[in-house]
């Protein structure tokens, strides 16, 4: 680790700006790519992808406590795609959720880091998730509840296209449109490609954001780049903007970001890190951290 990454990761309770987003979004993304070759496991498509997403939410933006993890007044987050859970815990742990070692257990025979995340198991994950579809309804009733308990939390639920390609899914929108859900925020990780093709080839969603207005809700017109934390931080400008629920923001990505033979194919969703391509893939991903730390 760095002396500059060391240096952020020793003050992790406060808000981050973008240029620091964007070195620790980097420096994550090393170390999925690093555990996910170690165990011999995949899904590094996705977790790369939402490497700023999941990043700028927990260093910038989720009212949280690390050292109370069940708050009642905590800000909740839904990782939809919950595949995408190493990018979740290697966020969670260096955010001081739980020892940032635990990362290297992930998907081993008795860890509490299973594949997919577990909310009884795992501090500061608030829902368990792996099967698509269902995050909005969860995320909605979270969203309810604050508002029946008086509570003034936000709900942020992450999606993919794949994801949204569940009915269910647009069963939440409506329900929550019905309702003028208050403080639910829906980010779409739409990187436009899924496990075994593009989104066109699987099941087109575009236009999504005309989609989702006619379901109700209140779109962001922005175009956000999802693999740029200031694009990100601007978007939180625009939640902030007004009081019409509930929100949705569509932010362009990358699937297998940063890393040259895995950007945009679905071929590494799921595939294995072989030695071959670790070793391209770190000295890539090692690079880009860099001339990101050069830039603050
Ligand atoms: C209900 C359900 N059907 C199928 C799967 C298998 N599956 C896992 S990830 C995935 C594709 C996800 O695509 P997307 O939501 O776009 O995720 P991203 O590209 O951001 O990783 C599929 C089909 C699943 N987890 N759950």
């Amino acid at each position: 680790m760095s002396e500059i990454i060391n240096r952020l990761l020793s003050d992790t309770n406060r808000k981050f700006n973008a240029a620091e987003l964007d070195v620790l979004s980097a420096y994550f993304r090393e170390m999925m790519f690093t555990v996910l070759h170690e165990r011999g496991t995949g899904h590094w498509g996705g977790a790369s992808s939402a490497a700023e997403l999941v990043t700028s939410l927990y260093f910038n933006r989720l009212n949280i406590d690390p050292k109370n993890p069940g708050w009642e007044d905590r800000d909740r987050f839904v990782l939809s795609k919950g595949h995408a859970s190493v990018n979740l815990y290697t966020v969670l742990a260096h955010r001081g959720f739980f020892p940032v070692e635990d990362v290297h257990s992930f998907r081993k025979l008795g860890s509490y880091l299973q594949g997919h995340p577990a909310m009884n198991k795992i501090p500061g994950v608030d829902m368990s998730t792996g099967a698509l579809g269902h995050g909005i309804s969860v995320g909605l009733g979270m969203a309810e509840a604050a508002r029946l308990s008086g509570k003034k939390y936000t709900t942020y639920v992450l999606t993919g296209e794949g994801c949204l390609n569940e009915g269910s899914s647009w069963e939440a929108l409506m329900v929550a449109s019905k309702y003028k859900t208050p403080r639910l925020v829906l980010m779409v990780d739409y990187n436009k490609v899924q496990l075994d093709g593009t989104e066109n080839e699987i099941l087109p969603l575009s236009p999504l954001d005309e989609k989702l207005r006619a379901f109700g809700w209140n779109v962001c017109p922005n175009k956000y780049d999802g693999n740029n934390s200031a694009d990100i931080l601007a978007s939180y400008d625009w939640i902030d903007s007004d009081d019409n629920w509930p929100k949705a923001i569509i932010y362009d990505t990358i699937k297998g970001k940063n890393v040259s033979f895995s950007e945009g194919k679905n071929t590494w969703h799921g595939a294995v890190i072989d030695d071959e391509h670790f070793e391209i893939g770190i000295k890539e991903l090692e690079a880009d951290t860099k001339a990101k730390e050069e830039r603050l």
